[in-house]
């Protein structure tokens, strides 16, 4: 397949755009991008002057859940807190009790639609996480679905454990006895069955301190599993700068970050992803500190957080634009945010970017720039998808 006529933000440095471009696709890989000029011969595929982009990467979900919150929603609207609700059983309990009551193949169907809100906006990749099961058998359930989810749409699935999300009621008067579930039995065999490709934590003073979370690293390092974090959302702990000297692949929310954590972060190489979403619904005042992230080179990535209690959010498009209009990112960073470094921070070096030899993730849209992408609020400029080298949505 050589496309042409079409401007491509390669995503190679800032947009790396190519006004005149063309593109060759073969075997599900980029095996060319220039100048149109310079372009092999061959039947082209006319894309009539629109934008490519790489595939966008949704890179921290909670994709796979049961039941809904919007209860909950409503109570926070009359001024109930998040907490009081947790505390009255609902929260991230009401999730955990409507997840670990559904079959496998309810859990896959309504994650499917939420899917395809996302697929219909460019997500080529999602990462995806459990923690709203708990115990073995649904925090296993959960990442088994979250794989299957590749065989029924055309997008590549990355998991993460997230067991150390919050304490199950089961466990509530013996922390530790819930970290030696989770260190010696959960992960062990979640490792065994290769159903995570990572670790994840929520360290914060409602969830897990940071010496529990070291425990946590400690036994995903000794499993030869990478790591990531929930860290200085509400408050700052220093998980960051642990998960830093684990060499996590990113730290995640962030709002409350310090330059110690900043530095630590850089110095590690750990991608800081924001997630706007949940800065949003929970009216959070505090924006992550993007400038000192900047600064120290820190690669940015935003996410939609995909969640039933904090991040209800189908949309990456209107993720990118929270993060630029929340959060003071420019459009090219919310683009590079939700490609290159979204790539980075799932640890995969083989997409986000158009050039040779990348997977062949590509999204056409029907814009003028590259920054138009992340400008409305409800508009879908999309034409077409090729996933893996296949045009799976759109005519081309
Ligand atoms: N941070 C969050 O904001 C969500 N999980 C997390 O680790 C909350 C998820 C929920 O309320 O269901
Ligand atoms: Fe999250």
């Amino acid at each position: 397949m050589l496309l042409t006529n079409l401007k491509a933000a390669t995503m190679t440095d800032g947009y790396g755009l190519i006004e005149d471009a063309a593109v060759l696709v073969e075997d599900g890989r980029i095996a060319w991008a220039g100048p149109r000029l310079d372009a092999p011969a061959g039947e082209a595929t006319d894309c009539q002057g629109m934008l490519l982009t790489p595939g966008l990467i949704d890179c921290h979900t909670h994709l796979v859940h049961g039941g809904s919150r919007a209860h909950e929603f409503e109570q926070r609207l009359t001024g109930i807190s998040y907490a009081e609700i947790s505390r009255a059983g609902g929260g991230i309990a009401a999730t955990v009790r409507a997840t670990r009551s559904q079959s496998e193949a309810d859990l896959a169907a309504s994650a499917c639609k939420r899917l395809d809100a996302l697929l219909a906006e460019g997500v080529t990749t999602i990462e995806i996480k459990s923690g709203y099961g708990l115990d073995r058998d649904t925090e296993m359930k959960m990442l088994r679905v979250a794989r299957e989810l590749s065989q029924w749409r055309p997008v590549d699935v990355v998991t993460s454990y997230l067991g150390a999300h919050a304490l199950p009621p089961e466990f509530k008067d013996d922390r530790q006895a819930y970290l030696d579930l989770v260190c010696n039995v959960v992960m062990p065999a979640v490792a065994e069955t290769g159903l995570a490709d990572a670790v994840d934590a929520f360290c914060e003073g409602i969830a897990f301190s940071v010496p529990e979370t070291r425990r946590v690293f400690e036994t995903a390092k000794s499993l030869g599993l990478p790591v990531k974090l929930h860290a200085e959302q509400l408050s700052n702990l220093g998980g960051s700068a642990l998960a830093a000297s684990f060499g996590a692949l990113s730290v995640d929310h962030i709002e409350y970050l310090d330059q110690a954590g900043v530095d630590a972060i850089a110095a590690s190489g750990t991608v800081a992803v924001l997630l706007p979403g949940a800065f949003y619904y929970l009216r959070e005042t505090q924006v992550p500190p993007v400038a000192a992230l900047r600064q120290a080179g820190v690669p940015i990535a935003v996410a939609t957080d995909l969640n039933p209690g904090t991040s209800p959010v189908h949309s990456l498009l209107t993720t990118m634009n929270m993060a630029c209009v929340l959060f003071g990112l420019t459009p090219e960073e919310a683009l590079r945010g939700v490609t290159v470094n979204a790539a980075r921070a799932l640890g995969l070096s083989d997409r986000g970017v158009i050039a040779p030899g990348k997977k062949a993730d590509l999204v056409l849209w029907d814009v003028a720039r590259p920054g138009d992408l992340a400008y409305p609020l409800g508009f879908n400029p999309l034409a077409a998808v090729i996933h893996n080298g296949e045009l799976v949505r759109g005519l081309l």
